[in-house]
């Protein structure tokens, strides 16, 4: 599995390296790329390839799909470390991108972050139909804004010591960590013309895959180490965090991932020998360190 990452990670690496030295040089570039680089474990574009094997979709516009996927998820990263957000100093084992370069300069990368996701969709060397880009520009779109990312991290923060039900903590979640997980998931299927039904299913098993991953990351900051994680632990009790861990409770947080999981594995199963690699992914999430 390792393995498999550090390829992912140096094929998406390689990918954007060459996108970003194509544009023209702006004074930008360089938090953008310290925010992107060395990049992080890659599992949201690991999660595309998994979901792209039951297709049998082409590797390289997998990786271009992820690679912009991943400019999303480290816009998100340099956003939710800033001062007016979670006010983390460290990400991925150094000063987050506000520190290193100022506020301002990091808000501004992280836009530029963004938008340069879509470029990435729009571009002429990614080999789908045009019909086929505007669909996943629309999803990808629609994960990101009110209805997904930046309203799930709306809600984490209005959580914040506060007693928040399951269901709430669950949707926020789902929204903040799940719904690029769902562009993951759904992409694929988008690039094969499926029907709404199928890609609605999709997009729940990454809603599902999401609250995995997010509980995962939960469990680090409970229980993991600042070292080995690359980023501070034990900050979500000191402030106030509304996580499921603080709701059920360690033991019963772990029995619920193992259900989630077990659930996931069973409704892709159905997909044929492939779907083993989802397997290995939701392993690995569970048991990840970092
Ligand atoms: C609209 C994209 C967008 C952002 C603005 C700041 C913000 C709103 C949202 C924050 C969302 C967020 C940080 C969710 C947490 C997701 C999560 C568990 C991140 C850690 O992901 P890893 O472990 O990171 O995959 P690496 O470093 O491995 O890439």
């Amino acid at each position: 599995m390792q393995n498999k990452l550090i390829k992912i990670a140096n094929d998406t690496n390689l990918f954007l390296k060459n996108f970003i030295k194509k544009q023209k040089k702006t004074e930008l570039i360089s938090a953008m790329k310290y925010g992107l680089f060395p990049g992080g474990k890659k599992i949201r574009s690991k999660i595309l390839l998994d979901i792209g094997s039951l297709f049998k979709i082409d590797y390289k516009i997998l990786i271009t799909i992820g690679a912009a996927v991943e400019c999303i998820h480290a816009y998100s990263l340099i956003h939710d470390d800033l001062p007016c957000m979670d006010n983390d100093k460290l990400r991925r084992g150094k000063p987050s991108t506000h520190i290193k370069f100022s506020e301002s300069t990091a808000v501004l990368a992280g836009n530029s972050l963004l938008t340069m996701a879509f470029e990435i969709l729009t571009s002429i060397k990614l080999n789908i139909s045009e019909q086929t880009k505007v669909n996943l520009i629309k999803e990808l779109s629609e994960c990101s804004g009110h209805l997904g990312i930046a309203g799930g991290q709306y809600l984490d923060l209005s959580f914040e010591k506060k007693k928040i039900s399951k269901k709430k903590i669950i949707d926020m979640e789902v929204k903040k960590t799940g719904k690029l997980f769902s562009f993951c998931c759904m992409a694929p299927a988008i690039i094969k013309n499926k029907n709404q039904k199928q890609i609605r299913f999709f997009e729940n098993i990454g809603a599902e895959i999401g609250l995995l991953f997010q509980i995962a990351d939960d469990l680090i900051d409970f229980k993991g180490s600042s070292s080995i994680a690359g980023k501070k632990t034990g900050k979500d009790k000191k402030k106030g965090k509304a996580t499921l861990i603080s709701l059920l409770g360690y033991k019963n947080v772990i029995k619920y991932s193992d259900k989630i999981k077990s659930k996931i594995i069973r409704d892709l199963k159905k997909f044929g020998p492939n779907s083993k690699n989802i397997s290995e992914t939701l392993n690995y999430i569970l048991t990840r360190k970092k």
